[in-house]
């Protein structure tokens, strides 16, 4: 089932979120309904807390379901290694219509539990390092516009404002 992805503004997703305590099954349908919504909006990546879900997962793949191959699923990630540099647009489902140039490590390992609950660890360069970290950041309660600097964020949270005040955000 495609679930409705929140937006920026709605408090979930300017929270810290929990650990995932056991995969149940409402867990797997969770993952399931994430891949879906991914696929569907289409996205690289999804959080959890963007599903309205406070818990520690998210799915990731690069290459939007053309290749089965590609698809991570990720319960209770933590960083094992971050290192380089890369500055590139991102983007987010949660703040559609927006684009920014953010500053990432471009290289990061992530070690956690796949949705059977067995212990992976990944390594991702490039786009894959990025969309990581864009994920966990979701999991802290950080979105990207929150990694910009002064003038570029304060123009999209103001035009952000303006849009929820006309009802159309
Ligand atoms: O679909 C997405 N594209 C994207 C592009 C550059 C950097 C990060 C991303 S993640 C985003 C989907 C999303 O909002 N995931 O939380
Ligand atoms: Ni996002």
């Amino acid at each position: 089932m495609i679930r409705p992805i929140l937006k920026h503004g709605d408090q979930l997703l300017h929270e810290r979120a929990a650990i995932v305590g056991a995969i149940t099954p409402e867990i797997s349908q969770l993952v399931d309904d994430m891949v879906e919504t991914m696929y569907a909006a289409p996205g690289i990546g999804l959080a959890a807390p963007q599903v309205g879900v406070a818990l520690r997962l998210f799915v990731v793949d690069v290459s939007v379901g053309r290749d089965a191959n590609q698809l991570i699923v990720m319960i209770n990630p933590e960083f094992v290694d971050r290192d380089g540099m890369q500055l590139e647009e991102e983007g987010c489902l949660s703040v559609p219509g927006f684009n920014a140039t953010v500053v990432r490590p471009s290289r990061v390992v992530i070690k956690g539990l796949d949705r059977a609950g067995e212990p992976q660890q990944r390594e991702g360069t490039g786009l894959l390092a990025r969309a990581f970290q864009h994920e966990m950041d979701h999991l802290d309660g950080t979105l990207f516009v929150d990694r910009l600097r002064g003038i570029k964020r304060d123009l999209i949270v103001r035009k952000i404002k303006k849009m929820t005040r006309a009802g159309k955000w």
